[in-house]
């Protein structure tokens, strides 16, 4: 699915703002029907925004169920004759759209955008009423997972990822307008030989028939080639390259020619020119060894929870660059498009999940063992629920495969690996993905509880990427034994033959806590365990990067394993740095 854009036949308009919102307890709002007039009762949402943090209520902060959305929009007048198409960035994790009376669509996931074509029901000029129910609650046919539970004080929502379940209208909400026909898919392959770079390109059109021509630009907007057809190979002789730490795009302008020869639509796309390559142990950007610098992340914030905001975009990339990170992974869901439009900019290079996190239930919450369920089995993650997860694949790629800084898809975070059930779900979402994407290599996260020799799913995978605690939830307090221990399991790893990226290690700090002698939550147990950390990957070959978990404290579930939410971070969650982020900072800046 494209973008939303401007061009010189498009147009689009934003609806964030306040909204109305209700919540719906007894779930009477779709029987009542309240998409036909104003929502019940007075109060209003930001969107985006998670809607649990913005009222001070502890009923709304842990509320599930369908909670409504609702606004009133005027039409572009000048719209008229065009294509009229509503957009959401994510709902989360499931809405239903009424535009009017009219339900316009529907959608399963939190983190992809959906849309709907409602030409017929608006009109340029007037008003529309635009109704959505989010439905919040997670159960074994959800990605991610999670169950309601009856207890004592009533029905609870579990899940077993470790970060809040917020939930709303994260991202932007659009109306935009397009020519009847128009581009509806565009999608790049770039490729080198030598110094000239090559961009395969594919256009899908929709209404009618048009013929295509393509122009690339340089970043200066110098025209460097052209072709026609829907699809195509355009040579950049002296290419300059996308690169970590140089973002160069090039602009790939797609446009539709009427008989007449005048322009019928046009889209505009950033191109990097790079290639991904996995070659024995190493991970080849650009033919060239790359090792990741970095952090798994999560879109967490005071107040706005899991919202885009473009201040805590670009201050976040600052940080990262400051600390001398080349990378990150959208742990544990899709992020929002403009962090990854960013990080094409910024030369940053990207690991791209799914939200397929908490498959696993040997672990929740940081507690391991104990979930009372069965990972996979009829009543639990099913068939539907791999299909579920199939089609979360799908759409993550759909959206994501033109960014030059994704480079590698995750398609779950520390799911149940070891097992034959584990094995028989996972096989076939490898070559989901791969369908989806036959460029860039795939591979899902595993967690300490399949260890080298256990796994049965890595196999499939092109890249081994480990969560490892030892140290922490291992080893806790003992260094020497972490130490110890790692090497041991990495040294079985490294018989197979793949790069390792070791995508989590962390410990809880809790900011201001000191302590002479090696103290877990001191900032200086944080910055030895680290440093232990990095004797070991730094004496094994294979390893070819490093993410710390994580790169900000952020909110969770509360337990007796969280104090405040999650601790491991670099930065606090108001993103100052604790003493580790000057480590990092001496080992990744030198
Ligand atoms: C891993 C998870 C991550 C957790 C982290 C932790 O992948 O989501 O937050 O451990 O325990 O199990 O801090």
């Amino acid at each position: 699915m494209l973008r939303p854009q401007d061009t010189a036949t498009r147009e689009k308009k934003q609806l964030d703002g306040l909204w109305r919102f209700a919540l719906d307890p007894d779930g009477e709002g779709r029987s009542a029907g309240w998409y036909r007039g104003p929502l019940p009762g007075r109060r209003l949402m930001a969107v985006p925004a998670s809607f649990n943090d913005v009222v001070a209520d502890a009923a709304v902060r842990d509320y599930f169920g369908d909670l409504w959305y609702q606004t009133v929009v005027r039409v572009p007048r000048g719209w008229a004759g065009e294509r009229i198409v509503l957009n959401l960035e994510s709902a989360t994790h499931r809405a239903v759209v009424w535009v009017g009376e009219t339900q316009v669509a529907e959608h399963e996931g939190g983190y992809t955008p959906f849309e709907a074509d409602v030409t017929e029901h608006v009109t340029p000029g007037e008003e529309v009423r635009i109704t959505v129910v989010v439905n919040n609650t997670l159960s074994f046919r959800s990605i991610p997972p999670g169950a309601v539970e009856e207890t004592a004080s009533g029905k609870k929502q579990r899940y077993w990822h470790d970060f809040f379940n917020y939930a709303g209208l994260h991202r932007s909400v659009w109306l935009y307008a397009t020519p009847r026909t128009h581009v509806s898919d565009l999608t790049v392959v770039t490729g080198l030989d030598g110094t000239t770079g090559t961009v395969g390109y594919t256009v899908e059109t929709e209404g009618g028939g048009a013929d295509v021509a393509v122009v690339l630009r340089d970043a200066d907007g110098a025209e460097v080639a052209t072709g026609s057809g829907a699809s195509g190979t355009l040579t950049v002789a002296d290419v300059h390259r996308w690169a970590p730490g140089d973002g160069y795009l090039y602009d790939l302008e797609a446009r539709l020619v009427d008989g007449d020869g005048a322009t019928a639509d046009s889209y505009h796309l950033k191109v990097g020119v790079r290639t991904v390559e996995v070659r024995g142990t190493q991970f080849l950007i650009n033919g060239e060894p790359f090792y990741f610098k970095g952090f798994g992340m999560h879109e967490d914030h005071a107040v706005i929870g899991k919202a885009h905001n473009n201040a805590h975009l670009v201050n976040d990339f600052e940080l990262l660059e400051w600390i001398g990170a080349n990378s990150f992974r959208t742990s544990h869901y899709p992020y929002s498009e403009d962090v990854l439009e960013h990080a094409d900019r910024q030369g940053v290079v990207v690991i791209d999940e799914t939200a397929a996190v908490g498959l696993n239930m040997g672990i929740g919450g940081g507690i391991f063992g104990g979930q009372g369920y069965t990972t996979f089995s009829p009543e639990t993650a099913n068939d539907v629920t791999q299909e579920v997860h199939a089609q979360a694949i799908r759409e993550l790629i759909a959206r994501d495969k033109n960014h030059p800084s994704v480079v590698l898809w995750s398609i779950a975070n520390e799911p149940e690996s070891e097992t034959e059930a584990a094995e028989n779900y996972f096989r076939p979402l490898f070559d989901v993905a791969r369908e989806a994407d036959p460029t860039r290599p795939v591979g899902f996260v595993n967690v300490m509880l399949a260890p080298h020799g256990k796994c049965r799913v890595s196999q499939f995978g092109d890249v081994l990427m480990l969560n490892r605690y030892y140290g922490w939830y291992v080893d806790t307090g003992d260094l020497e034994a972490a130490e110890h221990d790692f090497r041991a399991e990495l040294d079985g790893w490294s018989t197979d033959g793949k790069p390792i990226i070791i995508t989590e290690y962390g410990a809880d700090t809790y900011p201001g806590q000191h302590s002479i002698v090696p103290e877990p939550w001191s900032e200086e147990y944080q910055i030895a365990y680290l440093e232990t950390n990095h004797r070991v990957f730094d004496s094994v070959e294979a390893v070819v990067g490093e993410h710390v978990w994580n790169f900000a404290d952020f909110a969770t579930t509360s337990g007796i394993m969280r104090v405040g939410g999650n601790k491991k971070g670099a930065f606090t969650r108001d993103r100052q740095p604790k003493a580790a982020a000057h480590a990092l900072r001496r080992r990744w800046r030198g």
